[in-house]
């Protein structure tokens, strides 16, 4: 049915709250068939220029915090504040529509009831690169369709986190208090990136727990080098499952924002986020291009073989190659 439509049609259904529209152009968006390229280009030409209103807010912790529960009751709350909210949950272990997406959708059930809510389960892909490649291009059209604040909920595993980092303007840690472990839990390189670290499950015998990790925390976040100079990372407890605490994140994700817009450094992180997304896509696109060049793919194949059988040492073997690109760019290009 959408492919029926006009990228002006489409976009004007968008704006106008068609949820079964902007789920089909989700869809689209995500599709790797050549034949929706062009449609789903035209839509994001017609998108970019009306987007930039929403909050971009990334979600991340080790399976079990409470992310997909804390979105909740932060969900509810905003909803309650008049707020239209939208999650993109990101699911690294299924490649296609799996179960543990349809699980965590669920999980989320009073918000699915919500009609200011909208959840969109992600695959990530399993390839590096695999959650950012067009989940961008999912929160410009949520953007777009007049979602005040939108969600990115990753699972704490592999790169995803940092990648995610690099999506949203604000980058929120999920944490739980250990016996002691807190700070080894969390992996080198996050704390760096983390403009919000929650300590969950603040609730019942271990409350005392919580309050000595968010201490431990604070402490140690002082001591990793600051993100930007208007901004110091912050630690708090909450219980997402009493729905204690869930005020304070928000008052901290709008302080953030009151400190960094005024200084332009929310715009001017999304242009740099833009650009470096536009350089990898290049990047990608001209090496697989390369690649699949007959001529070189039969070069490489080749090479590929004599370094195997140690004809070739596997110094020449990239000179070849390199040279071989070199020359062939050069003779194709300035024609
Ligand atoms: N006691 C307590 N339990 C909680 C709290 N928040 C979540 N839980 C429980 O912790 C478990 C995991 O919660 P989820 O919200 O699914 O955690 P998640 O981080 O989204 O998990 P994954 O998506 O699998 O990574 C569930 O059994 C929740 O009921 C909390 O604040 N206190
Ligand atoms: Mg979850």
């Amino acid at each position: 049915m959408i492919n029926a439509m006009s990228a002006d049609e489409i976009v004007a259904e968008i704006l106008t709250g068609n949820r079964a529209i902007l789920a089909r152009s989700m869809t689209l968006i995500e599709s790797t068939h050549p034949k929706h390229h062009k449609l789903a280009g035209e839509i994001l030409d017609n998108i970019v220029p009306l987007v930039g209103k929403a909050k971009r807010i990334g979600i991340t912790g080790v399976p079990g915090a409470g992310k997909s529960t804390l979105l909740e009751a932060l969900g509810m709350y905003l909803i309650k504040c008049g707020l239209k909210i939208a999650i993109i949950a990101i699911d690294p272990s299924s490649s296609i529509s799996g179960g543990s997406i349809l699980a965590d959708k669920t999980r989320m059930t009073t918000l699915l009831r919500e009609h200011n809510a909208f959840i969109r389960p992600v695959p990530a892909g399993g390839h590096l690169g695999g959650t950012s490649r067009r989940t961008r291009e999912l929160t410009f059209l949520l953007d777009a369709a007049g979602f005040d604040v939108i969600f990115i909920e990753t699972v704490g595993v592999g790169q995803s986190e940092i990648e995610v980092a690099d999506l949203v303007d604000f980058f929120c840690l999920v944490q739980i208090a250990g016996a002691g472990d807190e700070l080894q839990g969390i992996k080198k390189g996050v704390m760096e990136v983390a403009d919000l670290v929650v300590i969950n499950k603040c609730d019942g015998d271990n409350k005392i727990l919580a309050e000595i990790a968010r201490a431990m925390l604070k402490n140690a976040l002082h001591i990793v080098k600051p993100k930007y100079t208007e901004w110091q990372a912050q630690a708090l407890t909450c219980s997402a499952r009493d729905n204690t605490g869930i005020k304070n994140i928000w008052e901290v994700v709008e302080l953030f924002y009151a400190t960094m817009e005024p200084a332009g450094k929310v715009a001017l992180l999304r242009k740099g986020q833009n650009v470096r997304w536009m350089k990898r896509e290049i990047e990608e696109n001209v090496i697989t291009m390369i690649y699949n060049t007959q001529d070189i793919k039969e070069l490489y194949g080749k090479t590929k073989a004599s370094v195997e059988s140690n004809q070739l040492s596997p110094r020449h073997a990239v000179e070849t190659v390199s040279q071989y690109i070199a020359e062939k760019l050069t003779y194709d290009g300035l024609k």
